[in-house]
């Protein structure tokens, strides 16, 4: 790293001790950025690098409530206000165990970006809780929701900030939580979250939205080299919101997706996957994966190793964070994997990444391609604000062209900056170079 970059690192390494997955997120950026650094130093004189590490606020909260038993349990909340150039701060919320401050400043941090690149008028924030949602009742998740909400609904607003789902976080805990907020504020600020449901405020294809998103971005990628996805073999991880659509949209553009997984292991199905069965299980049910192996003949589940074992042509990794390494990374490219474009958040590790890009495959990271989810959450904002609705088509075409649009973005910027193909940098440089004109535009604030 140049000097100037490696300073702005190491402060935030030491200021923010213990956050490694702030560290790797921040360090991915940084490093990509020192051409536009390079390039444009008045970026760097105005201190925007060190502006733009540091969250313009984060709040940290009890979240304490009443399980089935009758027992007080106590979780922690967090909502991460990252940066509010483009707009009110916008993200999900991730219920997970593993939720740290760290955790949700990794996301937040790319949020910034990601929104940037949607050319929508948001922000980037992110929040959430350490409660996990597997295994509690309907009335233990509600009732975590209503206290979550209820110290939350001080900091949020439709201009302020808009949370939404993410991991552990769908259209049942919107639900909850929206109802809260209406209660508390006695106010029908649909606008307020995203990720509602059809009756009350939510927009058509914002559930399919982010696995939509990522197979039209590999299918952009696929189309510079004069390919598609027809009759390509896809891998994909996950089997939550992401997983489901983005094996729906992969399948209906010709694709044959053969696994998906979920924290218990991987199912490979090499007929192709039965999307209603799954659905069923998961969405319906809110099984394990080993519930859809039971009924579906042929298809198994693998409890040893990763799902990136299985030969593919595409690989859509869709579950979380750090969950493809370097060691996976060589393995998909030994068994010809050409293209690799992210749904989840920061899924490859930064060995992996290299790997990828030394190989010269189609990689695309996760703040290009899984962009559709929030891009369609403004999308959400914007009907709730002139209080229309748009069918599907309208919809679903919108967030085709926002894809396309950022695919073309970060090609044109990488090939600005003499790396033609290398859709880290592209991604980074151009969602940067929004948020930091506009931050110079607004003062030192
Ligand atoms: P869901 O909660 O719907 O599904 C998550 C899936 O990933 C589940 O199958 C889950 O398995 C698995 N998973 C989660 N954490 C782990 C873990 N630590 N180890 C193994 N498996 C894990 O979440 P989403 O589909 O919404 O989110 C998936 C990814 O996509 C995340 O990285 C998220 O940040 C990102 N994303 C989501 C967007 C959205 O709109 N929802 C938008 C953009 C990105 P299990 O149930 O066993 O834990
Ligand atoms: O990571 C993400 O972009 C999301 N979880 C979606 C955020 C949103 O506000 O729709």
């Amino acid at each position: 790293m140049t000097n100037v970059v490696e300073k702005v690192y190491e402060q935030v390494v030491e200021r923010n001790r213990g956050e490694a997955e702030f560290h790797q997120a921040v360090r991915e950026v940084l490093e990509s950025l020192e051409p536009v650094i390079s390039k444009h130093p008045h970026y760097a004189e105005a201190g925007l690098l060190e502006r733009i590490v540091e969250p313009e606020r984060q709040i940290m909260f009890r979240v304490p409530w009443v399980d089935d038993n009758g027992q007080v349990q106590v979780n922690r909340g967090f909502r991460v206000e990252f940066n509010s150039a483009l707009g009110p701060y916008k993200g999900g919320l991730r219920f997970h165990p593993s939720v740290n401050v760290g955790i949700i400043k990794f996301l937040g941090f790319e949020q910034i970006f990601k929104n940037a690149l949607t050319n929508q008028a948001i922000g980037g924030g992110k929040g959430g809780s350490d409660f996990d949602p597997h295994g509690k009742s309907d009335l233990e998740v509600m009732r975590f929701c209503q206290s979550f909400m209820t110290e939350l609904s001080r900091h949020i607003g439709p201009s302020t900030d808009v949370p939404a789902g993410d991991i552990g976080v769908g259209g049942r805990e919107i639900g909850y939580m929206f109802g809260q907020y209406k209660r508390l504020k006695n106010s029908y600020d649909a606008g307020v979250l995203t990720g509602k449901g059809l009756a009350w405020g939510g927009s058509l294809v914002r559930t399919e939205a982010t696995g939509y998103g990522t197979v039209l971005f590999a299918q952009s990628m696929l189309a510079t080299k004069g390919q598609s996805l027809e009759g390509k073999r896809v891998t994909v991880s996950g089997a939550g919101n992401v997983a489901i659509y983005a094996i729906e949209k992969a399948q209906a553009l010709g694709a044959t997706c053969i696994t998906f997984s979920d924290s218990s292991g991987y199912v490979v199905d090499e007929a192709g996957v039965d999307l209603e069965l799954l659905k069923q299980v998961k969405e319906v049910e809110r099984g394990r994966v080993a519930d859809y192996v039971e009924r579906r003949p042929g298809a198994r589940l693998v409890t040893e190793g990763r799902v990136w074992d299985v030969p593919c042509d595409v690989a859509l990794p869709c579950a979380t964070q750090n969950e493809l390494d370097g060691n996976n990374a060589a393995t998909l490219l030994r068994q010809g994997c050409g293209v690799v474009a992210e749904g989840a958040n920061m899924p490859s590790t930064p060995e992996a990444i290299e790997a990828f890009q030394q190989a010269g495959i189609l990689y695309a990271p996760g703040k290009a391609s899984n962009a559709g989810g929030v891009a369609t959450s403004a999308l959400e904002m914007e009907q709730n604000a002139s209080r229309t609705r748009w069918d599907f088509e309208t919809a679903e075409a919108k967030l085709t062209d926002i894809m396309t649009d950022i695919h073309d973005s970060c090609v044109v910027t990488a090939e600005e900056y003499g790396r033609p193909g290398d859709y880290v940098l592209g991604a980074n440089a151009a969602g940067f170079t929004r948020v930091a004109d506009v931050m110079l535009a607004h003062g030192i604030v």
